[in-house]
């Protein structure tokens, strides 16, 4: 593998040009598309090259202020095109190049996608449509012109306002936009195409009159409403709570099937994977329509966090995700559950964020190197940054909190910022108000610039006679690649303390930014110890090592008053229950009071939430047991996991059942309402039919032809596990129904290949080869490749044949698409927490990957797992 130069932070150097103004012509014919520019270019400083790049263009001509260059005046090697001598006052740049996007699987630029053009630019795609800096900080207004056939391609869009069409010959037409706000050539789109318009309209706070037009293929133009309604909540709820309004006057999503993510924020033209717009009640699930939501306002809230004011280089990628993952938790909790949410985005975080952190390819939030920027667009980046910021908000409150943002609005509007003009930003404007900062700024900082979860050592004493406890508390943080020193952080720390009655006392938000720190807490004197609510609401993005009594998780479990901490207790109960069954064990006294605690929640909880309720009742993932487990066996804490749940359906059959009978009435709502007694049914189903109920089992199979696709999938991850009749039976039936749906049949090809099954292998290969299966859709590869990796018997089969496979499919998925195969490739980054036997035959498989000619971005993953 050819090593590629890493780009660094360090080296970081506005561009030697600016850029005002970009005129782009692109003429679709039916085997190419010629893409013609107009560049304004003023030189920033006397003789400075013309450096552009660009990846897979065959260059026709290029002129200088109306004068054709001659091939002696410039070169074009490897991605770049290097122009020597240029005017020294403004000048113009003509380029004409010709593309192939009827060729182009990698997903990038743009390519054919059913017979649709459309684009995709970030991070560095431009490039592959046409010269250009394609660098974040380079912003221009943008006139597009677009020509192509009328038969194939009757819709043509690009960013900002349509301002002309006209009629080119018989046959042809072309249409013309202008996009008022500088913008850099990542956030640049265009499709071309035949699709169906929806059209509703919004109208902001201020008065503007904002036409949103959905574009989706012949046919699906019934599922769309969701979508629609939840891009007018998400413009509704930045006007409220941020005070931001939409600019311009139309808004566009186009829904795309194959897209190598969820979806792209491109100014007014955001580019949708279809699996992200088109749902309805029958065709998704409550959790898929509740992340279409706040997919949709995601993508919406980026036009200020992301469009208006940009990054000025990739370094700073979490100055808009982390910020914008923020926004849209923020949004979802509104709407829906505060706690719930919050109880969901530290599971993920912790499933997936400390998984990343703990490996070989940690990083931090703030990078300073990278080869492939495409490599980085990691959880660490979107949640860790969401947690900083977050972190932010609950050092300084609502109300500075939202003061700092107005100041980073108005401060930095039209403009490329870094990480550090944002956290002053927040600082300056929090401060307008006299008082100080409240925790030290500088040290704060760090977080952007530390890999790895920082881990919290908590000890606590309790003093009968003044009713006060003391909580001492050290911080460290591992070391993580590259970064072998690590410095303390700061660390806000809400925590109050529990009664068998519930909270005693104010919770105490308590900033830690030392390597130790002593505190203490106000209780009732001569009165029993309290338990310790520690890391309320989970303040901080850490890992607690507290040594907390059965007793005290009770306690918490059953009477705190903060949802996520009642939620957490419960966890750690549970993570400690599994691991034992994992050693081969049995904590009998953890287990039988577990399931009294939540028999009595059951029981009790009928009148409260439901969704509360079932979020309380979660079992923890797989990769936070592995986190505690060392070497990691996964078919023990596999089984552990499915002995658990047999043995939670057998102890609390009686509760389930009376939940069952209750929750029913909850089905046929529609969602949101009704979601947490579909969720209470899921869980009552899959613990059911563990534990060999077959009533349980009948009604599962029927759920699967019902109307809900919630209670269908529910039914399906039910009898998923189990090697029964009725499991088949389901899947068929699934299959039956939904075979001409290819974004509902991904759901199917997930479970298919995850399901555990004595030739799970074949099964998978026969899936690959299955005549529905699109090896060109990325939702389909991480269908089948996806539910293979989690398919734990057969991925992790002790002769290492799940992994060979595996390395073989990523690399052959690598020579197509790229940015989908590096992905893939993060599969193997658990190889190190493995005992010997599996190691090996892991690093084999990485190294069969390692021999296959690859592109950078999966050379670079490969790179970081095999140091
Ligand atoms: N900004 C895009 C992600 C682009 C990924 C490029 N490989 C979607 C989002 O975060 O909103
Ligand atoms: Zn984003």
């Amino acid at each position: 593998m050819a090593a590629v130069a890493p780009i660094r932070l360090a080296d970081y150097t506005p561009w030697a040009f600016q850029l005002p103004v970009i005129e782009l012509n692109v003429d679709v014919q039916s085997n190419h598309v010629v893409v013609s520019s107009r560049l304004e270019l003023t030189p920033q400083s006397a003789g400075a090259p013309l450096l552009l790049r660009g990846v897979d263009l065959t260059i026709e001509s290029l002129a200088i202020d109306d004068v054709p260059l001659e091939p002696s005046e410039w070169s074009y090697r490897e991605g770049l095109l290097t122009i020597n001598k240029t005017p020294a006052q403004p000048f113009v740049l003509a380029t004409r190049c010709r593309i192939d996007p009827y060729n182009n699987s990698s997903l990038e630029g743009l390519y054919a996608s059913c017979g649709l053009l459309s684009t995709q630019c970030e991070a560095e795609g431009f490039r592959r449509i046409s010269l250009h800096p394609d660098r974040p900080d380079v912003l221009s207004q943008w006139r597009v012109r677009i020509e192509a056939p009328r038969g194939s391609c009757p819709v043509l869009l690009s960013n900002g306002n349509p301002i002309g069409t006209e009629a080119v010959g018989t046959d042809r037409h072309a249409v013309t936009w202008d996009d008022p706000f500088p913008k850099p050539s990542y956030l640049f789109a265009l499709v071309a195409g035949d699709l169906r318009e929806i059209r509703d309209r919004y109208t902001t706070s201020s008065g503007r009159d904002v036409a949103l037009r959905l574009h989706v293929e012949a046919g699906d133009e019934a599922f769309t409403a969701h979508a629609m309604a939840s891009l007018k909540r998400s413009m509704a709820w930045d006007e409220s709570v941020y005070n931001l309004e939409y600019d311009l006057d139309e808004y566009n999503i186009v829904a795309v099937r194959h897209f190598n993510m969820g979806a792209m924020e491109n100014k007014s033209l955001n580019i949708f994977n279809s699996k992200l717009v088109l749902a309805d009640a029958e065709t998704a699930t409550d959790a898929e329509l509740e992340r279409i939501e706040s997919v949709i306002a995601h993508e919406y809230f980026h036009n200020w966090s992301g469009n208006r004011i940009t990054c000025r280089d990739w370094f700073q990628l979490s100055l808009k995700e982390g910020l914008t993952v923020f926004r849209d938790q923020s949004f979802t909790a509104d709407l829906h559950s505060e706690s719930v949410k919050r109880i969901e985005d530290v599971s993920m975080l912790r499933n997936t964020q400390f998984r990343e952190d703990a490996g070989p390819t940690a990083h931090p939030v703030k990078p300073a190197e990278y080869q492939a920027i495409d490599n980085f667009y990691t959880t660490t980046i979107y949640e860790k940054g969401a947690e900083l910021i977050r972190m932010l908000h609950t050092l300084l409150g609502e109300t500075r909190f939202m003061r700092g943002m107005a100041t980073y609005v108005s401060r930095f509007d039209g403009t490329a910022a870094t990480t550090e003009d944002f956290v002053q930003a927040i600082a300056d404007g929090a401060c307008a108000d006299g008082q100080p900062l409240g925790f030290d700024l500088a040290k704060f900082r760090q977080w952007y610039h530390q890999a790895g979860t920082p881990h919290l050592e908590v000890k606590r004493s309790w003093d009968d006679a003044l009713g006060q406890m003391t909580v001492q508390m050290k911080q460290s943080t591992s070391a993580t690649p590259g970064q072998p020193e690590k410095q303390p952080l700061v660390l806000p720390l809400a925590m109050a303390l529990v009664g068998p009655e519930g909270r005693v006392g104010d919770e105490a938000l308590v900033v830690m930014d030392g390597d130790t720190m002593t505190t203490t807490l106000q209780g009732q004197p001569n009165s029993p110890a309290p338990a310790l609510s520690f890391l309320r609401r989970f303040s901080a993005p850490l890992i607690v090592q507290m040594d907390q009594s059965l007793q005290e998780n009770l306690q918490l479990f059953s009477a705190d008053d903060d949802p996520f901490s009642r939620w957490d207790a419960g966890q750690r109960l549970a993570r400690q229950v599994l691991l034992a069954r994992a050693q081969g064990g049995c904590d009998q006294a953890v287990e039988a009071a577990l399931i009294e605690a939540m028999q009595q929640r059951i029981t009790a909880g009928q009148a409260t939430d439901r969704a509360d309720l079932a979020a309380l009742l979660s079992l923890p993932g797989m990769a936070e047991l592995e986190a505690l487990q060392s070497p990691v066996d996964p078919l023990a804490l596999y089984d552990a996991m499915r002995s658990w749940t047999a043995e939670l359906g057998r102890q609390l059959q009686v509760p389930l059942r009376q939940v069952l009978s209750v929750v029913r009435h909850d089905w046929p709502l529609a969602w949101p309402a009704g979601q947490g007694g579909r969720a209470l049914t899921g869980l009552a189903w899959r613990w059911l039919a563990a534990a060999g109920d077959e009533e349980v089992r009948r009604e599962a199979l029927q759920a699967v032809s019902g109307s809900s696709m919630t209670l269908a999938r529910s039914a399906l991850r039910a009898l998923q596990p189990l090697e029964v009749e009725e499991r088949d039976q389901a899947l068929a039936c699934f299959y039956d129904r939904w075979q001409n749906k290819p974004v509902i049949l991904d759901a199917w090809f997930a479970l298919e290949a995850s399901a555990p099954r004595l030739n799970g292998l074949e099964r998978v290969q026969q899936l690959l080869e299955h005549p529905r299966f699109d090896p060109l859709a990325p939702n389909s590869l991480r269908a089948v490749l996806g539910g293979f990796t989690a398919n734990v018997t057969t991925f992790h089969a002790v002769d290492g044949s799940g992994y060979r496979f595996m390395a073989e499919q990523v690399a052959a998925v690598d020579a197509r698409n790229p940015i989908t195969a590096s992905r893939m490739a993060k599969v193997f980054s658990r190889c190190g927490s493995y005992g010997p036997e599996r190691q090996r035959v892991m690093r084999e498989a990485i190294n069969l990957l390692a021999s296959y000619p690859l592109s950078a971005n999966t050379a670079e993953v490969v790179q970081l797992l095999n140091p």
